[in-house]
């Protein structure tokens, strides 16, 4: 019994790694600057911890093997307390192990979050809420118009809730789709209205979350035009699943035409780029 188990968790192993071998479950295509870098540092990753998990479950199997019941009277299991130099040695291993990831991995990850966007970044504000995605343009004066909580009423369409007495209101436009510029820095500043939220576009190899009573500045270039799904990541309530939208990555063409529109202009446009861009394949 002690070999069958053993070479049964040999079989999962192998059958585990090779899940990841194949290639056949990857990541769809990045589509964003720091995607290759990122990717870059979580095949690192996946492979250091693919050679350890390989060798755990190598060793858990040889015991398993080695010391089964053969049903000889003097196999009696001895007691030992153990090794302190082999417990510190591979804690140690571990810890250098793990935090040389954290730092390496660090640098993509704060570059899109820890430093300001670039002068002349395309600025969306997003204001996710149970269960949608609102997004907030500031138009063609490049300014948002002001908002109040107390204006905004959801019956009357008014998510974010925009004052329209503000003359920098007056061109802005709020869609439940994202819409931005290719290869040209955008800044997105993140807001919730009711609980946490998650911005995530896997092809886009970014994922924020948006946190009630903050604002969160992220910023990422896009290189790729198309249409791609986005998702709420975080799980937000019962009607989670609903919470998707689309973003699309527009030529500088396009995203000009969608400039200054009054709201409804903006949205039949969005609607005509959404029916344009079909998603890619998976
Ligand atoms: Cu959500």
């Amino acid at each position: 019994m002690g070999r069958v188990l053993a070479v049964i968790i040999w079989i999962i192993t192998l059958l585990s790694v090779l899940l990841f071998v194949s290639g056949k479950w990857w990541f769809p295509a990045a589509i964003s600057e720091h995607g290759p870098a990122l990717d870059r540092q979580f095949l690192i990753t996946i492979v250091v911890v693919g050679i350890s998990f390989t060798a755990a479950q190598i060793g858990l199997g040889w015991m398993i093997w080695k010391y089964r019941d053969t049903g000889k009277s003097h196999d009696r299991a001895i007691y030992s307390h153990g090794s302190n130099r082999l417990e510190v040695l591979w804690t140690v291993i571990t810890a250098v192990v793990f935090i040389s990831l954290g730092v390496m991995g660090q640098s993509v990850w704060a570059s899109l979050r820890l430093h300001d966007a670039p002068p002349g970044s395309y600025t969306v504000e997003a204001v996710a809420q149970q269960f949608q995605w609102n997004f907030h343009y500031p138009g063609k004066d490049n300014k948002f118009g002001r908002t109040d909580p107390k204006l905004i009423d959801d019956s009357a369409l008014n998510f974010v809730g925009l004052d329209s007495s503000d003359p920098a209101a007056a061109d802005d436009s709020v869609t439940s789709a994202l819409a931005i510029p290719v290869n040209r820095p955008v800044e997105l500043r993140l807001r919730s209205k009711d609980v946490i939220h998650n911005f995530w576009v896997p092809q886009l190899r970014f994922k924020q979350d948006l946190v009630p009573g903050m604002e969160i500045k992220v910023h990422f270039t896009a290189n790729k035009i198309g249409r791609y799904e986005l998702a709420c990541a975080e799980l937000c309530g019962q009607l989670h699943f609903k919470m998707k939208s689309y973003m699309l990555v527009l030529p500088e063409n396009e995203i000009q035409a969608l400039q200054g529109l009054g709201q409804e202009q903006f949205q039949a446009k969005m609607a005509e780029y959404l029916a344009k861009y079909p998603l890619p394949n998976y």
